[in-house]
This record gives structure tokens, C-alpha cells and sequence, in this order.
């Protein structure tokens, strides 16, 4: 019996403990073994037997609670060490996103122009010809259909060069009068400081009633959205050309650096240039086969704008994913 008190003590987990309870106290124990050998005793000792045998199991079973008791206590410090949590700690700290200097530029011009009742118009990035060429009055042998120029795919389709189709394809889809913008995602083959491959451009097209829209208009309006965006900036027209508009402007805004002094980042102008422009030429309306109808339109780069107002200096910077970059606009 010595021996089984060692093995109770000997116990150090309760999975060892309970390995030593079947086999003491289990159905096939060594205590039941022992009362099994009851009904050889004879009648007189039987009782002395019984009592013996019952007191033995009755210390082997306070032995064995108290060790339950111990190991339990161990455990549960065990426990309680390993799950402690030290309140005096600092926490992982959250890491903060922010919005990509292109898209913040983006919504903030969206914002204008929707305050203005334009809808806010999309379509695909992949594009055919007559969408993104011929029915913007670039006729065959345009240069800017240059290969140069533009991502062709093997069967002729190509990425958007402008976003310029998606008036194409909301003048198909709905009549005049129409008031809209279209953000998103153009390509062009291109690299270096102030181009990527990839950019983003807001146009924007409007379209009513012959003589209902002028370039008065216009100029009133993308006067105000710059004075919007940069704040008190003198703003010019410059004549231009463009295949889709006619007569077509340029404009720029006295230099957001110098206030128009003259410095390196206006070429010492006083200048920056900062959208095309102009009144729709007949020949897109016709390519719609829209009639007694005019409009104006414009076009920005996203890129250049988000570039000026960060004074970031080199384009590629903005889509070379580096953490650094974003961090400093959170
Ligand atoms: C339709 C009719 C006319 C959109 C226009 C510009 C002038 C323009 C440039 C700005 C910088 C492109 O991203 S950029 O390089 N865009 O100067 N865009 S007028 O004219 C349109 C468009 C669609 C149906």
C-alpha cells in the first residue's frame, strides 16, 4: 500500500493524477481487486477484512484529494502566468490610411462640379477606334492615332488615349441637355518626369439647345472651378487647338509658387497651364448624330494638378506604391 501512496504523490499534472485514479480507484483498480478477494475470506475475518480494506481506501482517497487539490492550485497558476495580460503595456497602434493624392484631387473636383448638378458618368478602359478616335473628329492618319501614342491590342481595340469616349457613349444613350463629367483612368505610351503610362484625366461636356450654350459659359464656369481649387488665382485663356473643340483655349492660372513673380516652376512666366478647352466642334454632333445642338467642353490632367497643389516634382513618384509617399499626406 506504500507503493500506491507513492504513486498518488508521485503524480505531477493532473492528466498523471488521473492516470493514477483509474488504476487505484477505477472498476478494474487495485482496490476493487482487492475487495473481489471478499467473498474467499472466511465468514469470522470477513468483517475485520472489510474494515481494514475500507479505512486503506479511505486514506488513499484523502491522500489522493489533496493532491487534486495541489496540482489543481498549479495549474491554475500556470494559467493565469501564462494568460496575463500587463496592463502598462502599450498597444499595437493602428495604422491610419489615407486617401492617394490623385484621388483627393479627384473627389475634390468631382465635389465641384456635382454641387453644379453635372453627372458623373464611366465606361470602360478598353476601347475601339470610332469611340476614342473617329467620332472625336480624328480622322485615319490622325497622329495622335500614332502607335507612338497608344496601346493598340492584336485585334484592334485599344486602351482609352483621353476619357472622351464616355461622352461619345452617354451622347448615344441619352438626349440633350446633358451636364456631365468623366473621371477615370487613361493611357498613353509615355514616361518620363511629367508623364506616366497611366493617368488620370476629369473632363467634362456640356450640351443644350443651339445657342443655348457659349463660350461665356464656359469661361465663367472653369473660372470659378480654378478660383475652387487654388484659391485667389488670376485665370487666362490662350487660343489653341484641339481636333474635338473649335475655337479651342488653353488656360492657366498666375503661379500658385510665386503669385506670378516668375520662378522655375512656371518657366519664369508667371503662368502654369492647367486645362484645355473650347466649344464642341459640329463634327462630333454629327458623328452622334445629334442636330441643332451645341456644347462646350474641357480637360484636365488629375496627375499635374494633385502635382502643383503637393509640389510633388516628379510624376512617377505617385505610382511607384511607396509607403513614404502616402504617409506624408495622411
Ligand atoms: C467630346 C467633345 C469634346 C475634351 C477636351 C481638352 C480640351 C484638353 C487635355 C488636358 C490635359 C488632355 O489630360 S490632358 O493631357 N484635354 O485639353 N479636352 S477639350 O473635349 C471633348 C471631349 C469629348 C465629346
Amino acid at each position: 500500500m506504500e507503493n500506491l501512496e507513492a504513486k498518488i504523490l508521485q503524480a505531477d499534472s493532473l492528466e498523471a493524477l488521473e492516470k493514477v485514479r483509474i488504476e487505484l480507484f477505477g472498476k478494474k483498480g487495485v482496490l476493487a481487486a482487492q475487495f473481489a478477494k471478499m467473498k474467499d475470506i472466511p465468514g469470522p475475518e470477513k468483517k475485520a477484512f472489510a474494515e481494514g480494506l475500507n479505512k486503506q481506501k479511505a486514506a488513499l482517497q484523502a491522500l489522493f484529494d489533496k493532491r487534486y487539490e495541489e496540482l489543481k492550485a498549479e495549474e491554475i497558476e500556470r494559467l493565469l502566468k501564462a494568460e496575463a495580460i500587463d496592463v502598462s503595456l502599450y498597444g499595437t497602434l493602428a495604422q491610419k490610411g489615407a486617401l492617394h493624392p490623385v484621388m483627393e484631387t479627384m473627389d475634390k473636383i468631382i465635389d465641384y462640379f456635382t454641387a453644379l448638378n453635372f453627372s458623373v458618368e464611366t465606361s470602360g478602359m478598353v476601347e475601339d477606334d470610332f469611340h476614342n478616335f473617329e467620332a472625336l473628329n480624328l480622322p485615319k492618319y490622325h497622329p495622335a492615332r500614332d502607335m507612338q501614342d497608344t496601346f493598340y491590342f492584336k485585334d484592334g481595340g485599344l486602351l482609352r488615349t483621353h476619357t472622351s469616349p464616355v461622352q461619345i457613349r452617354t451622347m448615344f444613350k441619352e438626349k440633350p441637355p446633358i451636364r456631365m463629367i468623366a473621371p477615370g483612368a487613361v493611357f498613353r505610351r509615355d514616361y518620363d518626369v511629367t508623364h506616366t503610362p497611366m493617368f488620370h484625366q476629369v473632363e467634362g461636356l456640356v450640351v443644350d439647345e443651339k445657342g443655348k450654350v457659349s463660350f461665356a459659359n464656359l469661361k465663367a464656369i472653369l473660372t470659378d472651378f480654378l478660383q475652387y481649387m487654388f484659391g485667389d488665382v488670376d485665370v487666362r485663356f490662350r487660343p489653341s487647338f484641339f481636333p474635338f473643340t473649335e475655337p479651342s483655349a488653353e488656360v492657366d492660372i498666375s503661379c500658385i509658387f510665386c503669385g506670378g513673380e516668375g520662378c522655375r516652376v512656371c518657366s519664369h512666366t508667371g503662368w502654369i497651364e492647367i486645362l484645355g478647352c473650347g466649344i464642341v466642334d459640329p463634327n462630333v454632333f454629327k458623328a452622334v448624330d445629334y442636330e441643332d445642338v451645341s456644347g462646350y467642353a474641357f480637360g484636365l490632367g488629375v496627375e499635374r494638378i494633385a502635382m502643383l497643389m503637393h509640389k510633388i516634382p516628379d510624376l512617377r513618384s505617385l505610382f511607384e506604391g511607396d509607403i513614404r509617399l502616402l504617409e506624408q499626406f495622411r
